[in-house]
C-alpha cells in the first residue's frame, strides 16, 4: 500500500459567473458544429496535431487513474489499407449476415454499407486500445478497473480535441476488431475499442439530415 502523496491544486481558473455563462455558450456552440463525416480529404495533418489530441485524451480522469488505454496513430498507406481490407471483411459478414433486421433497418438513415474507403483516404486513423490490465516490468499484472468507462471518457475527449483542432472524425466499430491486434502488433491484454477516423472533410461532403435531443429530452433538473 502506498501513502497518498498531495499537492497544491494548480491551474484551476476560478471564472466570474459573467465569465462561466459566456464560456458555456461559446463552448456549446463550437462543439454543436462537430458532425461525423464518412468522406475524408486526403489533406495531410501534422503528427503534432494528432499528438496534441492525444496528450488530451490521455488527460481524461480514469478508474484509479490507471490510464487503461493506448492510441495507435496511423498514417502510414500499407497500415491503413490493410485496416480497410480487414475492416471490409468484418463488414461485409455484418450487413449480410450478422446484423438482424431490426439493426439495419436502424442505421437506414446513416447510408451506411461494407464499402470502407475512409479508412484508406483520411490522414490518420487512431485505433484505440483498452488494456484490460497492466502488465508491470517484472511481468506481474494489475486489474484495470472501469477499463471501458475510462476508454469511453478519453475517446470524448479525443474527439473534440479533434474537432477543437479543426479535424472531422468518425467512429468506427467494425466488429469483431480482433484483426487490429494482428496488423497493429498489439499484445492480447489490449482490447481494439474504436477507430477515430480524422482529417479535414471531402470537399462539398454530405452528412445525414438528423438532429440532436433537446435539453428536456436529455436532461432533469431537480
Ligand atoms: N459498424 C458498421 C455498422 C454501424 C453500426 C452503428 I450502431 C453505427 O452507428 C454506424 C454503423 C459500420 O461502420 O458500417
Amino acid at each position: 500500500m502506498k501513502d497518498p502523496d498531495f499537492i497544491p491544486l494548480e491551474g484551476f481558473i476560478d471564472y466570474s459567473e459573467p465569465e462561466m455563462r459566456e464560456r458555456s455558450s461559446t463552448f456549446l456552440n463550437n462543439i454543436k458544429r462537430r458532425r461525423t463525416v464518412r468522406d475524408f480529404s486526403s489533406e495531410p495533418i501534422p503528427n503534432e496535431v494528432i499528438q496534441n489530441c492525444i496528450l488530451a485524451a490521455g488527460s481524461a480522469p480514469s478508474g484509479a487513474n490507471m490510464q487503461p488505454w493506448h492510441f495507435v496513430a496511423v498514417k502510414s498507406s500499407e497500415i491503413k489499407q490493410q485496416i480497410r481490407e480487414g475492416a471490409e471483411i468484418e463488414e461485409r459478414e455484418f450487413y449480410t449476415r450478422r446484423a438482424s433486421e431490426e439493426w439495419l433497418d436502424a442505421l437506414s438513415h446513416l447510408g451506411t454499407d461494407e464499402h470502407k474507403p475512409f479508412l484508406e483516404t483520411a490522414p490518420w486513423l487512431i485505433v484505440v486500445f483498452a488494456q484490460k490490465h497492466t502488465v508491470d516490468p517484472d511481468g506481474s499484472k494489475r486489474k484495470h478497473y472501469y477499463m471501458s468507462e475510462s476508454v469511453g471518457i478519453a475517446c470524448g475527449m479525443l474527439i473534440t480535441a479533434l474537432h477543437n483542432a479543426g479535424l472531422a472524425t468518425l467512429t468506427h466499430t467494425p466488429s469483431p476488431m480482433k484483426f487490429l491486434n494482428e496488423i497493429l502488433d498489439r499484445p492480447v491484454h489490449e482490447k481494439p475499442y474504436m477507430i477515430i477516423v480524422a482529417g479535414k472533410p471531402a470537399e462539398g461532403v454530405c452528412v445525414p439530415n438528423i438532429s440532436k435531443k433537446s435539453l428536456d429530452e436529455i436532461s432533469t433538473i431537480l
